[in-house]
């Protein structure tokens, strides 16, 4: 059964798992019965209650109230009714009739009246005109104390806000969530090269081959053959059938692909939009700044006042105390980027970030001289380096006085969505040091040091000797582990094997240097000779292969340099064969079907190895693999959608952002171009996912809805796996 992570459960935003019973025996079932009283406010809006300044006024036999301007979360201001009766595993329709100054949201609720605030459902519907509204869900627990409202704080102005006619009645039939997956022929929505591999997924009863054909935008039949039946896909569940049509080369745009009576999504043939995906994968980090306003002239809809700069309501990242206990001084760890959805800024994922992105402008020339729109757009440094220089300079921030560094930097407690960073009213503290975080430092900021020193020596010099320092304090505290549970108010990020920092901030440190106490500990390492290329190759948390795939690209004398290569070279056979294998071109595999969080990112980083093998050997195979790899991200899936907004006719748009939170707040935006959602994760650990998607299969785990935190957020580490991948496409281009 799916557990519930602690680390995105706040009293008012989260809500307890919902084991709904959909597929398994259905609970007996209640008559319908009226949980809601005097829902219609007739003669008397009693028992609804509201926030203090708000009265209820009946209006026309409705419930209205003036809204105050200036508050800031949903709960500031709200109409409710508290001893609502529910029965866990019991399925409820929950309607109302609500009007509203157009443009103005409201949440409305159902959930626990008491402390923690358990919100078992919720909808934030954008209000005009009277409208009748209707919502099934199936409440995850049982409770006497339940509660309705309506929220309708955080606006700025002042609005007038109406309800009629609420009612929550239990015993009605749940719902099954059916995603719309359109035509059954799965293509790249965004692009195949006109000399790479192009390969489709048809989804069919049909066991035997199925006649195809490639239409042009304007209708012509350019090509045709025959697909290849492939049987059931385990990651999916489907049958399928694939279809190759490589030989067909002509670059152009709006072609279709049509089989089995059906015709896909429309693609181009051609590079160029890999060229602008490069560049937009990389955008993205300047609107996840923190510290920083955001010009609006630079990211026209994305401007916003700078986040966590000690302006009320901030408290502010200027002077941040430790948790209680952990430490008796402050730190100034102003700066960085926001990690993902949440405002937290935590080391260890800043730091296999930046690593992602100094590699790329190591592993790429090109990248170089592309424009990023930001304020240091124009200087002598290329702008990937200034970019990712805003997170280094936070994470030097983040060393304590004895050389170890924080693990991270938080809220106090979880806040809800939408929630700008300069509204966030939460204390920060500083979280205790940890090993993983010290080496991983030790790592980046080695790297930067090499990759700086064209551009500024000094910073370059600063950043080593910072690396070395913390290389030795984490020898002499090789075991200090974050905690799992150290999860309120942001991610645990814990983990408590760091043999594979350990290898990769050595492996940097002799790449820097060439020291030859670095190089001996590369060479002592069991990482060294371990096969460290999982079924994810390497994350936040597994580290080993940053430092391999460095010491076979970076040129270097270590001894045995030929073994390390040739590791590389097999680590991406394994990953081709896998590929090759998968109906739908995928080189990832995990154990029992169980996709993993944030599974977009582990799949394009398996490609990154590939692409390595391909920069190694130059052999046309390992470019071809990736270019095949990327077709899933881009619309070649189960789900029929690309995950990179912006990028296919189908894709993400409500990743899990308290800033980019347009499906909650329509004044604000949806994320930037070219930001990667999380992808399918079949522990669904958030109580959206579980209400919907309870027993899908591997691909179908996945929902592009702000809520789904853990299928559908967005996060500074799975967008650099996209900006190296996208860079290398974009030079093979
Ligand atoms: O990406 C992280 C994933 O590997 C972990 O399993 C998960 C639970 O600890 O946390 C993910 O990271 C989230 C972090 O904890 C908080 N900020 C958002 C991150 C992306 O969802």
């Amino acid at each position: 059964m799916v557990s519930m992570h602690l680390w995105e459960r706040s009293p008012v935003i989260a809500a307890v798992a919902t084991l709904a019973l959909v597929g398994a025996a259905v609970p007996a079932r209640a008559d319908e019965v009226e949980q809601v009283v005097n829902g219609g406010f007739d003669g008397t809006t009693d028992p609804f209650w509201s926030t203090p300044g708000m009265p209820i006024v009946s209006t026309d036999g409705r419930a209205c109230v003036d809204v105050p301007g200036g508050t800031t979360n949903r709960w500031d201001a709200a109409i409710g009714q508290n001893d609502i009766d529910l029965v866990a595993g019991e399925t409820y329709r929950f309607s109302f009739d609500a009007s509203g100054d157009a443009g103005h949201v409201v949440r409305a609720i159902t959930g626990l009246a008491v402390s923690p605030y358990d919100t078992y459902f919720e909808q934030s519907p954008v209000l005009g005109d009277t409208q009748h509204y209707s919502f099934t869900f199936t409440a995850s627990a049982g409770t006497a104390q339940g509660q309705v409202a309506f929220q309708v704080g955080g606006s700025a102005e002042p609005w007038h806000f109406c309800v009629d006619n609420v009612s929550l009645v239990g015993g009605v039939p749940p719902e099954v969530y059916v995603p719309d997956t359109g035509p059954r022929v799965r293509v790249n929505q965004v692009a195949y090269l006109p000399s790479g591999p192009k390969a489709a997924t048809l989804v069919t009863d049909a066991t035997t081959a199925l006649p195809w054909r490639l239409t042009d935008k304007r209708g012509r039949t350019v090509a045709t053959g025959h697909s290849t039946p492939r049987g059931v896909d385990t990651s999916s569940g489907q049958n399928v059938q694939t279809i190759d049509f490589s030989r067909y080369r002509r670059t152009g745009t709006g072609y279709t692909l049509t089989a089995d009576g059906e015709t896909s999504r429309p693609f181009d043939i051609g590079g160029k939009a890999y060229e602008t995906l490069r560049a937009d994968a990389l955008k993205f980090y300047y609107t996840q700044r923190s510290g920083i306003e955001i010009r609006d002239d630079l990211r026209p809809g994305y401007g916003r006042a700078a986040g966590h700069v000690d302006v009320a309501p901030n408290q502010g990242d200027g002077n941040v105390p430790c948790q209680p206990g952990v430490c008796d001084y402050t730190l100034d760890v102003r700066g960085g980027w926001y990690d993902a959805g949440d405002h937290g800024k935590y080391v260890v994922n800043g730091g296999i970030s930046v690593w992602e992105l100094l590699s790329e402008y190591e592993q790429s020339r090109s990248v170089r001289k592309v424009d990023l729109a930001i304020p240091e757009s124009g200087d002598r440094t290329p702008d990937i380096l200034d970019e990712a220089r805003w997170e280094l300079e936070f994470l030097l921030k983040m060393q304590a006085p004895n050389g170890m560094v924080h693990h991270k930097i938080h809220d106090q407690a979880w806040t809800g969505l939408p929630l700008l960073p300069a509204q966030d009213p939460q204390p920060r503290e500083l979280h205790p040091v940890s090993t993983a975080a010290t080496l991983n430092l030790a790592a980046v900021a080695a790297q930067a040091a090499r990759v700086y020193r064209a551009y500024d020596p000094a910073f370059a010099a600063r950043a080593l000797s910072a690396a070395r320092r913390a290389y030795t304090a984490a020898k002499t505290n090789p075991i200090v582990y974050a905690s799992a549970s150290d999860g309120t108010g942001g991610g645990a990020y814990n983990d408590d094997k760091v043999t594979d920092e350990f290898y990769w901030a050595a492996a940097e440190l002799y790449l820097s240097t060439g020291e030859k106490g670095y190089s001996a500990d590369v060479l002592a390492s069991p990482e060294h000779t371990a096969d460290v290329f999982g079924a994810g190759a390497f994350d936040w948390a597994a580290t080993a292969a940053a430092g391999r795939l460095d010491l076979a690209l970076i040129p270097n004398r270590l001894p045995g340099r030929d073994r390390v290569k040739l590791s590389v070279v097999q680590a991406a056979r394994k990953y081709l064969a896998l590929q090759d294998s998968h109906p739908y071109g995928v080189g990832y595999a995990p154990a029992n079907n169980m996709w993993d969080w944030g599974s977009n990112s582990i799949i394009v980083n398996n490609l990154v190895v590939i692409s390595a093998a391909h920069q190694l050997t130059g052999g046309r195979e390992y470019r071809d693999g990736v270019l095949t790899g990327l077709d899933y991200l881009f619309g070649r899936n189960a789900l029929n959608q690309s995950y990179v907004t912006g990028y296919g006719e189908v894709s993400s748009q409500n990743e899990h952002s308290r800033w980019y939170a347009h499906q909650l707040d329509p004044s604000l935006p949806n994320p930037p171009a070219g930001t990667l959602a999380g992808g399918p994760n079949s522990s669904i650990q958030d109580p959206l996912a579980q209400e919907k998607l309870t027993g899908c299969v591997g691909q179908f785990c996945y929902i592009d809805d702000i809520q789904s935190w853990s299928t559908n957020e967005e996060a500074i580490n799975w967008n650099a796996a996209l900006a190296r991948l996208s860079g290398y496409v974009a030079d093979l281009s």
